[in-house]
């Protein structure tokens, strides 16, 4: 009976915790609240895309209900193959919509690529910049934190589970491997989603600006349970952060189990994936 209430009274006060170890509700529509340092240059390339695509779809049924109306049963269509004016009018339409619209994009996208989602070197050489290991499988994600030696696949790595935590205003590098089948690691509020593969080792960086808890998803199908690959990723004030890994630094070392072969999953850290 004393058990049983003890485990009742620690349910209680493990419920408020539970309870709020889960992603921020969004609103239901639209794009998934942006909450990262670089994620609005992804969202100027979808609105970019979807005016583009509007104007283009307004400019096209608009060409179409006229035809409708020029050529309805009191005047006859006429075929034409076109003269070299209507014809050279078509193409230099082609030609500008593609280099506008499409060669925007490319460009657009090549120079955010090469200056801000892929700017790694960056990144690892900002102080304070977090590092750290997930280990995709069916199905969940592990992260491990190397810990005070600052080194991976020691004794005093912290190891979590669907559970990883970031300070706010800092780059984070995430470096990624799975061990059995492809996974993809996506974090919609930070516009950011890498896959995880067997046999290499990707990554993926982002910088997190509101402390909150967020979503984390896999988005490549992974198997029968892929739907429950779900984690939440807790962006922290500062201090806060520096707190979680002080009391997670002092449990790992505790938990540390020499002969766990499985819970050994890191690797040292590569510079160059
Ligand atoms: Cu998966």
């Amino acid at each position: 009976m004393r058990r049983a209430r003890q485990a009742a009274a620690a349910l209680l006060l493990l419920g408020p915790a539970l309870a709020a170890a889960a992603p921020q509700r969004e609103p239901g529509y639209g794009l998934p609240r942006d909450v990262s340092l670089d994620g609005f240059r992804i969202d100027a390339l979808i609105h970019f895309t979807l005016v583009a695509i509007g104007i283009v779809f307004l400019l096209a049924a608009a060409a179409l209900v006229w035809s409708f109306v020029r050529h309805r049963r009191a005047h006859p269509a006429q075929y034409s193959h076109g003269t070299r004016t209507t014809i050279g009018l078509v193409l230099a339409s082609v030609g500008i919509v593609a280099l506008a619209v499409d060669g925007n994009l490319f460009v657009h996208t090549l120079v955010d690529l090469h200056e801000f989602v892929w700017d790694f070197a960056r990144a690892e050489a900002t102080p304070g910049a977090v590092r750290i290991e997930v280990n995709a499988h069916q199905w969940s994600w592990g992260a491990r934190y190397a810990g005070p030696d600052g080194a991976f696949g020691t004794a005093d790595d912290v190891v979590t589970l669907d559970d990883i935590r970031v300070p706010r205003g800092v780059p984070v590098i995430l470096q990624l491997a799975s061990t059995d089948v492809i996974h993809s690691l996506y974090l919609p509020n930070f516009r950011v989603k890498q896959d995880a593969v067997p046999g290499m080792i990707t990554r993926l960086k982002f910088q997190a600006q509101v402390p909150g808890e967020y979503e984390i998803a896999c988005a490549q199908h992974c198997g029968p349970n892929h739907y429950k690959m779900r984690g939440v990723l807790t962006v922290l004030a500062p201090d806060a952060y520096r707190g979680w890994l002080a009391t997670a630094e002092a449990d790992a070392r505790r938990a540390w189990d020499p002969d766990d072969a499985e819970a050994h999953w890191g690797w040292p850290w590569r510079a160059e994936p």
